[in-house]
């Protein structure tokens, strides 16, 4: 059975990763539709050779369509979602509308996978910090457990969207010839006060909830403990953003159960899936975020025992935020379902 595709936020950066990722891994779809809102409707994206006119995401858009990625933000997804799967279609949503749904899968195909199959029209896609930090953590978690995770985040401008990028080059540009730059996006647009990325640090992404922890950081709380199934992990999370533009990087200090030798971490690491052990101090050899972009690991290094704490263990943890954080691991998620559904052309 051919598999029908639509993309939905297409004109989006992480949409248009998703087209990109599922030429790149080759999934085999029979159709591509590609869909935004009314202001892009008509415009030409080339796939395969073909050119596809984005047309406005409505409910009857999904008619005859099997897998449907959204990523055009959460009042989309709130509106639309369910009315592609009443028409048939697997949503595998990049929002954050369904995660804490309990009726709603949250997966890490390296880490949950067999979740996908208990779906009920819709899968979440995890907040990009929290789908690199697990891919890091769980052979660790499943090898010794972990009782406790400290995290501090790098987190790029891409995973603020295309304007945030735009404000990063220009407040760069500014400050590069003597002028003192205005933000009007950074740290949230929505809110009253703006800051330049350039040449800072910002120790907020997403609006405060009461408990003074951000919206980001409370998602890799939340979502750590739905997807490892696990609440009674500590994490403790602090979420900066950095002038980079793709590419989140992470420290992670964690407290295992079960004691461990350093070496059979490293080797652990080494042979798990999707992820890359770049730890070499002798040859600088480390994760960074600009050999990241671009690619679809996960990539891992800096490892190395607590010096005081029996149990603790710290890394460096890197990914493409647009990639493995958002259209990769959505398009994986497709890959599994249709494999397991026997279809595709
Ligand atoms: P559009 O280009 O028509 O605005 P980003 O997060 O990079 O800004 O991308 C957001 C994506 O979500 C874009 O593809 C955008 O399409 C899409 N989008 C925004 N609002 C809507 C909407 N009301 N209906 C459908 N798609 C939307
Ligand atoms: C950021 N993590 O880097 C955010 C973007 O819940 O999918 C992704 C928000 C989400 O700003």
């Amino acid at each position: 059975k051919p598999v029908h595709v639509a993309v939905v936020g297409a004109t989006g950066a992480v949409g248009q990763a998703m087209i990109d990722t599922l030429l790149r891994r080759e999934f085999p779809f029979a159709s591509l539709k590609l869909l935004a809102s009314a202001r892009s409707a008509g415009t030409v994206v080339e796939v395969r050779g073909e050119q596809l006119i984005v047309e406005e995401a409505t409910p009857e858009s999904f008619e005859g369509i099997d897998i449907a990625l959204f990523s055009a933000g959460g009042d989309v997804s709130l509106r639309l979602a369910k009315e592609a799967v009443k028409r048939g279609a697997l949503v595998i949503d990049n929002t954050s509308a369904f995660r804490m749904d309990p009726l709603v899968p949250l997966v890490v195909p390296e880490v949950n996978p067999k979740e996908i199959f208990k779906n009920q029209g819709i899968i979440a896609n995890p907040n990009c910090s929290t789908i690199q930090m697990m891919v890091a953590l769980y052979p660790i978690y499943r090898e010794y457990g972990i009782r406790r995770i400290v995290v501090s985040t790098y987190q790029a401008a891409s995973g603020a969207g295309q304007l945030a990028m735009d404000e990063l080059r220009q407040t760069a540009s500014a400050i590069l010839v003597g002028e003192n730059p205005v933000a009007k996006v950074l740290p949230v647009s929505k809110l009253e006060y703006h800051y330049p990325l350039a040449f800072n640090v910002l120790p907020q992404i997403d609006v405060f909830e009461a408990n003074g922890y951000t919206k980001e950081e409370m998602k890799m709380v939340n979502e750590t403990h739905k997807i490892l199934n696990d609440a009674r992990i500590e994490v403790t999370p602090t979420a900066a953003r950095v002038p980079v533009m793709y590419g989140h990087s992470e420290s992670i200090y964690i407290e295992t159960d079960q004691p461990f030798e350093i070496s059979d971490i490293l080797r652990l690491l080494a042979h798990s899936p999707g992820l890359v052990l770049q730890d070499d101090p002798e040859h600088q050899v480390y994760p960074q975020a600009l050999q990241a972009a671009g690619q679809f690991p996960v990539f891992v290094g800096r490892v190395r025992k607590d010096l005081f704490v029996k149990n603790g263990l710290s890394m460096w943890v890197v990914a493409d935020n647009i990639l493995k954080g958002a259209a990769l691991n959505a398009v994986q998620i497709a890959e599994m379902w249709i494999l397991q559904e026997g279809i595709g052309s």
